[in-house]
């Protein structure tokens, strides 16, 4: 077989197909986890037909000039940058990294409090479904056209990420645009995952049951929640950075659903200039678990009366406590 060459970054010569009725143009529209990872490096890097098109690509007839089209036209900007985080990847970061030191509090250590450099950047214009897992390589996800509407309550179709039961989610940074981070429709695994500008919320949780994980990653600029616990079960949380935020995690204040316990445990958690680590209902016998954490105000937890009628709840103390809010290492140096 001869070895095609073809630059990603000529000019889109066709224009956008029918979706609707054209086997290519739909393929690469409605399948963004297969379509998406292809076309950030097939639009940025040298392809040559000898390392071998994906079997979907049959829908476009093999033809690279058809492939370029529709990648350009469903995931503008392709592998490359959206111009307004361009600076992100140009900067050059010195990555911190938490230690302890012998005789010290007991923070938190090994933790990155730095935004991880981006190795590339994907822009979307709708959620992308995790079915198995992502593993997205370090690069910059983010939604174009601009989704976040900052505190407005948008929905899960305005996330980055939409995660099926049991699914994983790794290596990803995901930027300013979107506004609903990353919803969990069960169970789910993240890990090295983070949050340039978390917009209404970081990450939802709407498992019935069982534990969801968030190991390592961090999120940054958060104005209210990061961690949205809405499902029941347990959220276990480690090796986690969040800087300027509202509340690490806030267990549903007034759901329609709310009725059941909520269970937070974090360790080795580090939080800076924001809010509690944990929102909890008491009233529905909620629980958070704290160990090897810093929060540098002394904010562990506020106990919420919660509802299921829609109005705010009323705060009833916080604090740690030996049965609701337990904490043991913590610190406020950090
Ligand atoms: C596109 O390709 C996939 C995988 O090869 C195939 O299952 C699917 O039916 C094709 N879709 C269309 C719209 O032709
Ligand atoms: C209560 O419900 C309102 C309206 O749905 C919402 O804006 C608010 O964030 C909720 N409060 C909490 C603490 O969940
Ligand atoms: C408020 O907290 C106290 C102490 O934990 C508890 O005894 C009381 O039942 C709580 N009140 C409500 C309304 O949940
Ligand atoms: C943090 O708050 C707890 C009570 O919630 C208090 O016992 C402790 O002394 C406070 N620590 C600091 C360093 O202010
Ligand atoms: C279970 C329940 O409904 N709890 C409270 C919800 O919030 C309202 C308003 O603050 C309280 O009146 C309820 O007791």
């Amino acid at each position: 077989m001869h070895a095609l060459t073809l630059l990603g970054l000529l000019p889109v010569a066709l224009g956008c197909l029918n979706s609707k009725t054209n086997p290519c143009a739909s393929f690469i529209k409605s399948n963004a986890a297969q379509a998406l990872p292809f076309c950030a490096t097939f639009t940025q890097s040298q392809v040559t037909a000898t390392t071998g098109l994906p079997a979907w690509a049959t829908n476009c007839s093999n033809k690279l000039k058809l492939l370029t089209a529709e990648c350009a036209c469903h995931y503008p900007g392709g592998g490359n940058p959206p111009a307004t985080t361009t600076t992100t990847l140009t900067t050059i970061r010195t990555t911190k990294t938490t230690t302890r030191t012998a005789g010290s509090n007991p923070n938190p250590t090994g933790v990155t409090t730095t935004l991880p450099q981006s190795s590339g950047a994907v822009a979307t214009n709708a959620a992308i479904v995790v079915p198995v897992s992502l593993d997205g390589g370090m690069k910059l996800y983010d939604r174009s056209p601009r989704v976040c509407a900052e505190q407005d309550e948008t929905g899960e179709d305005d996330a980055m990420f939409i995660l099926e039961d049991g699914a994983t989610l790794s290596n990803v940074i995901i930027g300013p645009n979107q506004a609903e981070g990353v919803h969990c429709k069960g169970q789910c695994t993240l890990i090295n995952v983070w949050w340039q500008d978390v917009c209404e919320d970081a990450l939802t949780i709407k498992q019935n049951s069982g534990t969801s994980y968030v190991i390592g990653g961090g999120a940054f600029k958060a104005s209210d929640k990061i961690f949205q616990f809405n499902g029941f079960g347990t959220l276990d949380i480690k090796n986690f950075y969040a800087e300027e935020y509202g509340k690490v995690v806030r267990s549903c204040g007034n759901c329609s659903n709310n009725g059941g316990a909520r269970h937070v445990v974090m360790d080795n958690v580090l939080a800076r200039d924001g809010g509690v680590l944990c929102g909890i209902n008491t009233n529905y016998g909620d629980t958070c678990t704290i160990s090897n954490s810093c929060q540098d105000s002394n904010k562990t937890c506020d106990k919420y009366d919660g509802n299921n009628s829609g109005k705010e709840p009323k705060k009833n103390g916080s604090g740690p406590d030996s049965q609701f809010c337990k904490v043991s290492g913590f610190s406020t140096s950090c």
